[in-house]
């Protein structure tokens, strides 16, 4: 032991200082115990500063290689000090935060939006119509006299101008009461072979049980060499089947619309019931339901948007979606789709 110099005691002196603070300051757990341990060994008269009292005792040029070793263990002990101090505040805070907020609970629900009712029918009902060439035309609501009446062969003094008792904005301006002013413009726009389908708000001065004064509507146009009243059955019997999803039959009634020639009603076979003999509310137990109007194209409409009678026909569909989602949803009142009501909304 004789030959250990005076250095190399002062240098594993300090070197022990290093593993000493750590067994001190283990098992501390508040600021004040740190600070004491910190100050019992860095401070002006710690353990640190009395073994460098002796350094003006040592060779010179031992000097510097223990005010190394000394530096080195102050820096360690400092940043031991610094890393428990951050702990404690860090435990401090996650203390605070579990008192005013239980992190385990499980999270709210984000109750998830979806489209409206009418709108998921009405994207169904074009999808169908599209896998059939058909494609979506649009229109304002604020028409001219002349595209929801005049060019659809409904002049001023017409007796059928009646049926859709209308909102008058001016004179000459309307709220469309039928999509058909789409069909009129893309007629006016588009050279034929045309298919498409104008679905949309259109507005009635009617209100009561099963009408509202805006209502939604899909019509469908098409116009092309060639096409007959059998080519608009198997559009419509087709959209029927696959808007179900069942085998149902459709026929067609006689009837007048003064934008076509011929025109009829659509009937197609009651959803809800097993047909006649069975007591049923939605068909009256006659086993049809009545879903729209069709007919071809009158050749009067085709003059007013200059197309070519002697070349074109044409036939044109309309169906109220409210009509078709309260058949395909059961759904007994109108109102349910414009009240709002969550309970209502949420089922579909
Ligand atoms: C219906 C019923 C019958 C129809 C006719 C036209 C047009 F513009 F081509 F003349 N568009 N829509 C039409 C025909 C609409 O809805 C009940």
């Amino acid at each position: 032991m004789s030959d250990l110099s005076a250095t190399d005691v002062t240098i594993a002196e300090l070197d022990a200082f290093e593993v000493e603070f750590s067994r001190v300051i283990a098992p501390l757990s508040d600021e004040q115990a740190i600070r004491g341990a910190q100050a019992q060994f860095l401070g002006k008269k710690g353990k640190v500063a009395e073994a460098m009292k002796v350094l003006g005792k040592l060779p010179p040029a031992d000097r510097p290689k223990v005010g190394a070793v000394a530096n080195r263990i102050k820096a360690t002990i400092e940043s031991e000090v610094a890393r428990r101090l951050g702990e404690l505040a860090q435990a401090a805070a996650e203390a605070d935060l579990a008192r005013v907020v239980d992190v385990t609970l499980p999270a709210r629900p984000v109750p998830a939006g979806r489209l409206h009712i009418l709108s998921q029918v009405r994207l169904e009902m074009i999808e169908i119509f599209a896998e059939l060439g058909f494609v979506v035309a649009d229109g304002p609501q604020i028409e001219t006299d002349w595209h929801n009446f005049e060019a659809l062969a409904l002049p001023k003094d017409h007796p059928a101008r009646d049926m859709q008792d209308t909102f008058y904005v001016s004179e000459d301006i309307v709220l469309r009461t039928h999509t058909s002013p789409v069909q009129v413009r893309t007629m006016l726009t588009q050279a034929p072979p045309i298919r498409i389908v104008a679905p949309g708000f259109v507005y009635r001065r009617d209100d009561d049980l099963t009408h509202s004064p805006m209502f939604t509507q899909i019509e469908g146009l098409a116009v092309d060499e060639g096409l007959s009243f059998a080519d608009l059955k198997g559009v419509l019997l087709h959209f029927v089947k696959r808007f179900f999803k069942r085998d149902l039959g459709i026929r067609l009634r006689p009837s007048y619309f003064p934008f076509v020639e011929p025109g009829a009603e659509v009937d197609m076979q009651c959803v809800f019931c097993a047909g006649p003999g069975s007591a049923c509310r939605v068909c009256k137990s006659t086993g049809w339901v009545e879903i729209g109007g069709a007919g071809m194209v009158d050749p009067d409409v085709f003059q007013h948007v200059k197309i070519d009678t002697e070349r074109y026909t044409g036939f044109a569909f309309g169906m109220g979606i409210e009509r078709m989602a309260m058949l395909r949803h059961d759904i007994n009142d109108i109102k349910f789709y414009y009240e709002g009501d969550v309970r209502f909304l949420e089922q579909f």
